[in-house]
């Protein structure tokens, strides 16, 4: 092998090996996003403040370093959002599941930013329904009929999983989801 062939399959092979990846967080605002994001993180719940533009952090989940891009979710910042779907391997998605009233704006954000997204057609969305711990809450099956992820995501890779991003429920289990997806990317 030329020593310009073997550097090339040496970079080749070590990009493979590094488990490094990007993921976008999108929802409504208060959906909990960065209250999930800061509990992947420290394994605790803490308060947060209302996302002023992005936050952007790095979670260690398994062995993967992934950069999380937390978009804020008021009308105002969501021109930000675009800027940050090309070169994302995976989105996630997250829904108050206790606020009713706000699902068909969900929905709404969901086809718009989701479902009809050119960038983001091929990478795996992981769809977080949380603040499972409210009484009112709706669970994933009822969530997935509601927003018609059925049929909208039936060509798409994709989960929904019951959360919540203050005690913790369901998170492990989610973040696996999406950690086997990035793997099973790799290849
Ligand atoms: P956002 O980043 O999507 O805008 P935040 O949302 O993470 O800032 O959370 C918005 C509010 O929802 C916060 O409450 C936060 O504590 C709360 N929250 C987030 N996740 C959960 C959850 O799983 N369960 C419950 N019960 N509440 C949650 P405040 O009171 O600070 O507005
Ligand atoms: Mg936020």
């Amino acid at each position: 092998m030329s020593s310009k062939l073997s550097f090339s399959y040496w970079l080749r092979k070590k990009l493979k090996s590094e488990k490094k990846a990007k993921i976008i967080v999108l929802g409504l605002d208060s959906a909990g996003k960065t209250t999930l994001m800061k509990y992947v993180n420290t394994g605790v719940f803490k308060d947060t403040v209302p996302t002023i533009g992005q936050n952007i952090d790095t979670v260690n989940f398994a062995d993967w370093n992934i950069t999380i891009v937390d978009v804020a979710g008021q009308k105002q910042f969501r021109f930000l959002w675009e800027v940050h779907y090309p070169g994302s391997s995976a989105v996630i998605f997250v829904i108050d599941s206790a606020d009713i009233e706000r699902l068909p704006e969900a929905r709404d954000i969901l086809k718009i930013h989701v479902f009809n997204n050119p960038y983001l057609e091929k990478i795996p969305c992981l769809i977080i329904a949380n603040k499972q711990d409210l009484p009112e809450s709706i669970q994933a099956p009822m969530l997935i009929q509601l927003l018609g992820l059925h049929l909208e995501m039936k060509d798409r890779t994709f989960a929904v999983f019951d959360c919540s991003a203050i005690n913790g429920t369901g998170v492990n289990e989610a973040f696996t989801w999406l950690v086997n997806q990035l793997e099973m990317k790799k290849g």
